[in-house]
């Protein structure tokens, strides 16, 4: 690997924002990869999801994070803190909007506070610019600036078909400190496949059932084993709080879990090019959104 060092830039870049804005179906976009899950529900977002960017001038380090809200219980204040941690690791900000939203997020104030503390970059990413036109984003792009002078440009983008990707870089890349790229320029990410089929499992139950089960839900993967005959075999477990959302989760004769299988392992699959069997196994733990060690034993510990 020849590694240009003069002139070189690296960073971090935090990707911010209100729930639902598409923060990470950008992080998809930019790196390429369907590295962080998507749905069209709230809050699918738990973790700080980090997916790399190299070309020849510059390597981005994103970190999709989790959107800011009210916390209400223990997990979603853990969500918060994966969002703050982002925000001050990062040396630029993507603070993105929904390009057809007519005024900001309820969660303004506590956003515009941490960035006001933090004092760094920050460009503005109208999100969904498909969905949206001219007057209502510059409508949107007046009450951004007004609220948040640390913004040094407003951009619309669409996540969903690239459009204005390529300005975005264009303007994020002189942002980045001049450093040496942190890692080779192939990796997309550092987080473990295990990891991924969680998150894949994840999505597929945020996209196949309502109310308070994808809220209710978390996945953890207990095997993982690179087969030499090119089989990935995992085994996971979906941990719910009731009795009655394991039924739900199941389904009559086992097919609502089959389907779900079925969906995440193609997933699985996309990523690693390899084939996959996949085993999944529900199991009740009452409350356990609520309870520091089970968040914790579920990866949702901010402080480890
Ligand atoms: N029309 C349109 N929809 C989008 C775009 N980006 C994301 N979405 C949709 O918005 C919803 C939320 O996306 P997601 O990336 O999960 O948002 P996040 O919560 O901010 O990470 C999903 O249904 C996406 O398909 C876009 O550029 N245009
Ligand atoms: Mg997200």
């Amino acid at each position: 690997m020849s590694t240009p060092t003069t002139g070189f830039r690296t960073g971090y870049v935090a990707l911010a924002g209100p729930p639902n804005v598409g923060k990470s179906s950008l992080l998809n976009r930019l790196v390429g990869e369907k590295l962080s899950i998507v749905s069209h529900k709230p809050q699918t977002t738990r973790h700080r999801v980090m997916g790399i960017v190299t070309t020849g001038q510059f390597q981005a380090i994103f970190q999709d994070t989790p959107g800011y809200l009210v916390p209400d219980y223990l997990l979603q204040e853990n969500m918060m803190a994966f969002a703050r941690q982002s925000l001050s690791d990062a040396d630029v900000v993507l603070l993105m909007f929904d390009a057809a939203a007519p005024r900001l997020p309820d969660v303004m104030s506590v956003l515009v506070a941490d960035l006001n503390r933090l004092n760094k970059p920050v460009l503005a990413v109208l999100n969904k610019l498909d969905t949206s036109d001219a007057k209502r984003m510059e409508r949107l792009s007046e009450l951004i600036r007004s609220a948040i002078p640390a913004v040094q440009a407003v951009l619309p983008v669409s996540a969903r078909t690239g459009e204005g990707t390529s300005q975005l870089m264009d303007a994020l890349a002189p942002l980045l400190p001049e450093h040496p790229p942190l890692y080779p320029p192939d990796d997309l990410s550092t987080h473990q496949m295990r990891f991924f089929a969680e998150e894949m499992i994840r999505e597929k139950i945020f996209l196949q059932f309502e109310k308070e089960i994808p809220y209710s839900s978390a996945v953890l993967v207990n095997a993982y084993t690179e087969r030499e005959d090119g089989v990935d075999e995992i085994s996971a477990e979906i941990i719910v709080e009731r009795d009655s959302q394991k039924v739900i989760l199941i389904g009559r004769k086992g097919e609502a879990i089959r389907n779900l299988g079925m969906a995440a392992r193609r997933d699985i699959e996309q990523l690693t090019g390899r084939k996959v069997f996949l085993q999944l196994f529900v199991k009740v733990r009452k409350d356990w959104r609520k309870n520091r060690t089970f968040l914790k034993s579920y990866g949702y510990d901010p402080t480890s």
